[in-house]
């Protein structure tokens, strides 16, 4: 063979490929193993080339988009790897649109692949089946990084480009979409290796000036967010190091294991908030902190974000350093050897301090008992998922979390319903440990009907749902607030027990905590799809615990 025919070293060989099967062979590439969709006529050549694909990948089928989409954000909050879906586009694409919404509030790595119309008729308002105006500006907005495969020979760099780029920086989602006409296309095909991260440079002089300002400050408190997921045993040694409680309200859960009673939730860390000379916040915004428990020039901040934008964005901290947390955390806790000063052992005053709040918590009461069985049934790493309803708020605040990506709840979007397709995917990235999803009546039949999903997949999802017939949170607002006008917050429910058989899933109802606990100990063991329903009445509201008032200087807006 002349030299110049010869495959250079190191580059794979072209393949004959269609579109669809670049791209199958590029997830596989980059470890995607599992595609949650539903599928339709304009991406029926990828389907095919899934099919082709074999045992090596998965397709994971719903009933409905936002269920698919749900599925693989669940997945990737469970993992902290890259997960991908597949919906049709138009309605599709819209179906799937709140999770993909979650998923960028969250920074989950979620990867879209979307269908489109015929190539030509893109932009010309043809009326084509399932034809949106300008779909690729909507993915845009929803999206850092989108992109449109025109053919097979650009494929595997582009889903290669995607793939990076939700790593990358501030991680999150990202989306490809491809026309009916296109992901059939042949050609000679080369595939590529992923792009490996490019980790921003460690700004010695500032981790020098973070570790000073710690070292020095009386009173630090650990704030840590989603952003310190994968940050769990350098935030637990700093917290030794600093004597600094550690606060996490949704997203931080679990990076301080909550049987450490330096772990906190908002309403002891608004206390310290109050008492602290200097924080530290790891992977979050640290919006509710500062814009409701106020900020004032005696309370230096050092911030810790992959996103260069963030730290300065509410309120410019101290010291920014950028990049992700654990190699950032690891530099910080070598450089205090230098500068760290001896304090007293709080270990102490936090107990005393965590009683205390328990007594205070004795209001919750009636969510709390619920919140405690489940804990005790849920083992160590099994992972919790929290729903918007009146038992989640009391678990963000006291269901003790015991390791990373294990307490999952839907970020700021705190959208209702996210919970048991959620789960699903969950469980089923993770089918070694026990899931469970925690639901009001209201948020359950968002997504209960891939129940069937379940069924379809044998995924061993646990789900609890909390049948006040009522959306129950609402309800007590307009009771509390707006003199008992009661509107639009009266729920008619199904029989939740005989809809999950219905299903051939288990159904079980527990009238109280503890046959709530002997249900959930029995569903565990036996790892099958299982809903166990507890009626329960009004509860008690929870607000004083979340939203509370300013401790310190000026509030922002
Ligand atoms: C997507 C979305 N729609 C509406 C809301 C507003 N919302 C918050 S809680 C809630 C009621 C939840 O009802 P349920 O799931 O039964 O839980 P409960 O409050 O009864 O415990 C509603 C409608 C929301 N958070 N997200
Ligand atoms: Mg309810």
């Amino acid at each position: 063979m002349p030299e110049s025919k010869r495959p250079k070293k190191n580059k794979p060989a072209a393949l004959d490929m269609s579109t669809g099967e670049a791209t199958a062979a590029s997830l596989l590439a980059h470890g995607i193993k599992t595609v949650y969709a539903l599928p339709g006529v304009h991406n029926d050549h990828l389907f095919d080339a899934f099919h082709r694909a074999g045992d090596t990948l998965r397709v994971v089928h719903t009933r409905h988009e936002q269920g698919a989409a749900y599925m693989a954000l669940g997945a990737a909050l469970a993992t902290g790897k890259p997960q991908a879906y597949c919906v049709v586009p138009g309605p599709g694409l819209l179906n799937s649109g709140a999770a993909l919404l979650t998923a960028y509030g969250m920074n989950a790595p979620v990867l879209a692949l979307i269908g489109q119309i015929p190539h030509a008729a893109i932009g010309r308002g043809l009326g084509h089946l399932h034809e949106i105006r300008d779909q690729a500006g909507i993915i845009a907005r929803l999206v850092d990084h989108s992109a449109h495969i025109n053919g097979p020979v650009e494929t595997p760099a582009k889903v290669a480009k995607a793939i990076a780029s939700m790593r990358q920086g501030r991680p999150g989602p990202a989306a490809l979409e491809c026309a009916i006409d296109v992901w059939g296309k042949r050609g000679r095909v080369a595939l590529v290796p992923p792009i490996p991260p490019r980790a921003p440079l460690i700004d010695e002089d500032k981790v020098r000036a973070a570790a000073k300002l710690l070292g020095r400050a009386k009173r630090v408190l650990i704030v840590v967010g989603g952003g310190a997921q994968d940050a769990s045993s350098e935030v637990t040694q700093l917290s030794r190091l600093l004597q600094a409680p550690v606060m996490a309200y949704r997203r931080g859960r679990g990076v301080l294991d909550g049987r450490n009673p330096y772990s906190v939730t908002p309403p002891l860390g608004r206390e310290l908030w109050g008492e602290a000379d200097a924080v530290l916040a790891v992977g979050t915004r640290l919006l509710n902190p500062i814009t409701h428990w106020g900020i004032d020039n005696k309370l230096q901040i050092v911030r810790i974000d992959a996103d260069r934008e963030e730290p300065a964005r509410l309120h410019k901290p101290k010291v920014a350093l950028i990049g992700d947390a654990a190699p950032l955390l690891r530099k910080l806790i070598a450089e205090l050897e230098k500068y760290n000063s001896r304090r007293a052992p709080r270990h102490d005053e936090m107990l005393g301090r965590q009683v205390k709040l328990r007594e205070r918590l004795d209001k919750l009461s009636p969510q709390l008992a619920f919140v405690d069985v489940i804990r005790a049934e849920l083992p160590e790493e099994g992972i919790y998922v929290d729903d918007v309803t009146q038992i989640g708020f009391a678990a963000r605040v006291a269901f003790p979390v015991y390791r990373p990506r294990t307490f999952l709840s839907p970020g700021y979007q705190d959208n209702l319903g996210w919970g048991y397709a959620s789960a699903l995917g969950a469980q089923h990235a993770r089918p070694e440990v026990p899931v469970v999803a925690v639901s009001g009546d209201g948020g359950f039949l968002y997504t209960g009907n891939e129940l069937a999903t379940a069924m379809r997949h044998r995924i061993p999802l646990v789900a609890v749902v909390f049948a006040d017939g009522a959306y129950g949170n609402v309800r007590r607002i307009q009771e509390e607030d707006f003199g008992n006008r009661l509107i639009a917050s009266d729920l008619v429910n199904p029989d939740f027990v005989k809809y999950a058989e219905s299903f051939g899933a288990a159904g079980r109802r527990a009238r109280n905590p503890q046959e709530l606990g002997i249900a959930l100990k029995a569903a565990f063991a036996r790892r099958e799809p299982t809903v166990i329903e507890v009626p329960i009445g009004p509860m008690p509201s929870p607000w004083e615990f979340l939203h509370m008032p300013r401790v310190r200087g000026k509030k922002l807006p």
